[in-house]
């Protein structure tokens, strides 16, 4: 048994008000499992950990990531400054394509290489769960190798992998995405599922992505082999993608810039996740936010995520998407704090595993040299992680 003590909790409890603080704290694992999280007089005996006087948050989640892809896109970025546009750079060949033709090339364990930097930046400041797209083979090896190169990262943190290979229409399928859907929902979710190699699967419902039409033939395959899905919906459009995705029980739809109060309802309805991502918004400078304050009115829970992708979020911080989901979107410190730990966790499916500290949920902890909570969201590029527990250790 391992007992942290002297510890100040924030322990994301839904049984607590707000952040659910223990200001006399300690929290005692069983091998990798939770056993108390509580005041320290009832703590039990164990191995002690002298936190002196830090704050304990649950080990963050970042629920929705490309984190696994191959080739560079800073050049891009460039041609950008200088005025090219994103849909510019895509005609030339580059954008998404640029990357589904490097990701192609590559092998599964540079793919797993090529990932570990990015995946440790995150781990640096407290994360323990990430969730990890495909999206970028676009065949079925390719897409396969890609969730393969994700789950490799196991390792270090715990990995959620989502397939999405409804992302983006593959060159050899200009002009046939009906035909490219057929291959998704007829080859690819099949033999992801028979390989067991994902949790969920997603698509890009969007003008530049697939319609609601191609999408809904997407998540009736995922329920035919018994998987749960989600959605990037209402990103640059509404395609009313949200409501959609609630009617197939969505553990989340995601971005949601230009989702409606109908849309949110239908979240609310369905119990489907709102996932923000921030990084996204600022760096392709949008200037429509998603409807905070219809989420909450209809109680949508609300996570935040890093994005993190080549094109348009190379984010692998998630101190700093909370400080844009404040900054940005307006969130306030305790709505932030849940979207990284509690509904994170909801986003993936795994609220009875992790997200909060509670007995019974897995021992990932992130232990802050702060004076109070608030400190993690209002900094900008400090990172004040004085330990992370993965799994109990
Ligand atoms: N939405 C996005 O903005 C990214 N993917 C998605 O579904 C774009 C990814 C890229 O440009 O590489
Ligand atoms: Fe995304």
């Amino acid at each position: 048994m391992k007992v942290w003590r002297n510890a100040r909790l924030a322990t994301l409890s839904p049984r607590l008000p707000g952040l659910g603080v223990i200001e006399d704290g300690a929290v005692a694992a069983d091998g990798e499992r939770i056993v108390y999280a509580g005041p320290v007089a009832d703590a039990p005996a164990g191995e002690v950990i002298d936190c002196e006087g830090r704050w304990i948050t649950p080990g963050l989640i970042d629920c929705h990531t490309h984190l696994v892809y191959a080739g560079d896109r800073a050049h891009e970025f460039e041609l950008r400054l200088q005025g090219a546009t994103y849909e510019e750079i895509a005609r030339a060949g580059g954008g998404i394509a640029s990357t589904v033709t490097a990701t192609r090339a590559a092998s599964e364990a540079e793919l797993t290489a090529l990932a570990r930097p990015r995946l440790e930046a995150l781990i640096a400041e407290g994360a323990t769960t990430v969730e990890v797209k495909s999206g970028y083979g676009l065949t079925t090896g390719d897409e396969l190798k890609q969730l393969r190169a994700a789950r490799a990262l196991g390792d270090r943190a715990s990995i959620a992998t989502t397939f999405l290979g409804a992302h983006a229409l593959p060159p050899e399928y200009a002009g046939n995405p009906d035909g490219y859907i057929d291959l998704v929902c007829e080859a690819m979710i099949p033999a992801v599922a028979e390989a067991g190699l994902a949790d969920a699967v997603d698509a890009f419902c969007e003008g530049i992505g697939f319609t609601p039409a191609q999408t809904e033939r997407v998540f009736q395959a995922a329920r035919r082999h018994g998987l749960a899905v989600k959605l990037h919906a209402e990103q640059l459009s509404n395609l009313e993608g949200a409501a959609l995705a609630a009617r197939y029980g969505a553990l989340s739809a995601d971005h949601l810039e230009h989702l409606d109060e109908a849309g949110a309802a239908a979240m609310a309805q369905a119990g489907t996740t709102a996932v923000l991502l921030p990084g996204a918004y600022y760096f392709l400078r949008d200037e429509t936010a998603p409807p905070i304050g219809a989420l909450r009115a209809a109680g949508v829970p609300m996570a935040v995520a890093t994005d993190s992708n080549p094109g348009t979020s190379p984010l692998t911080s998630l101190l700093l998407a909370m400080n844009m989901a404040a900054t940005l979107f307006r969130l306030t410190v305790d709505e932030c704090l849940a979207g990284v730990t509690r509904n994170a966790a909801r986003a993936l499916g795994r609220q009875d595993q992790v997200g909060t500290l509670e007995a019974g949920k897995v021992c990932d902890l992130a232990i802050w040299d702060v004076e109070r909570p608030a400190e993690l969201v209002y900094r900008m590029g400090f990172n004040p992680l004085h330990a992370r527990v993965w799994r109990g250790n």
